[in-house]
């Protein structure tokens, strides 16, 4: 049921949960309840043409693929990983500790104390063992860094994210003419 949920609200992004080329991201989460937050990271890295699948990978209820999916990612191709999950948010953490990708955590607001609680189980860390965070619920930020990382090492990448942000600030240009007049 949940890869069926997961590959019909991923069709219309363009994206899949499981791709024909090698993915270069893989966007994990804690549940399917995480999917339609976590759907920002695949819609960003669809619209930039990153090859990435999405998987429902729990730390607490299922540990044990948790351990499998962060061990074999690297011989898998997977270059970033983006790990959201809400509450005890224990996912990108663990996952950190397990591979030495660069791990991207979304904190998911989750439970009545509105993802505060995710927010610092992730961004607080321990030395040693990093987790680039980034806002509440904000897995757009999650794909663009992403991007942006793997650009650093592909030029076209780059070079597409540099139109992304003269579009972003043409936007704002034209929203604020239009005010304006
Ligand atoms: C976390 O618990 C998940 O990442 C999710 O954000 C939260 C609630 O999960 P469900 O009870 O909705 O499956 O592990």
């Amino acid at each position: 049921i949940v890869e069926a949920q997961l590959k019909s609200m991923l069709k219309e992004e363009g994206s899949e949960s499981r791709t024909a080329v090698t993915p270069r991201v893989g966007i994990i989460m804690g549940s399917d309840s995480d999917l339609p937050i976590m759907k920002d990271a695949a819609r960003i890295l669809t619209m930039f043409g990153v090859p990435h699948e999405v998987r429902i990978v729990s730390a607490h209820r299922t540990p044990e693929m948790m351990f499998s999916y962060a061990l074999s990612a690297q011989d898998q191709g997977i270059q970033i990983i983006i790990a959201g999950a809400g509450g005890a948010a224990h996912l990108p953490g663990m996952v950190a500790s397990l591979t030495p990708l660069p791990v991207i955590g979304v904190p998911v607001r989750a439970s009545a104390l509105d993802g505060m609680d995710s927010l610092l189980s992730i961004v607080q860390m321990p030395r040693g063992v990093p987790v680039a965070t980034v806002a509440i619920n904000n897995a757009t930020n999650a794909g663009l860094l992403a991007v942006r990382m793997l650009g650093v090492g592909d030029a076209d990448l780059l070079a597409r994210m540099s139109q992304y942000q003269e579009d972003t600030r043409d936007d704002v240009m034209k929203k604020a003419e239009k005010l304006q007049t």
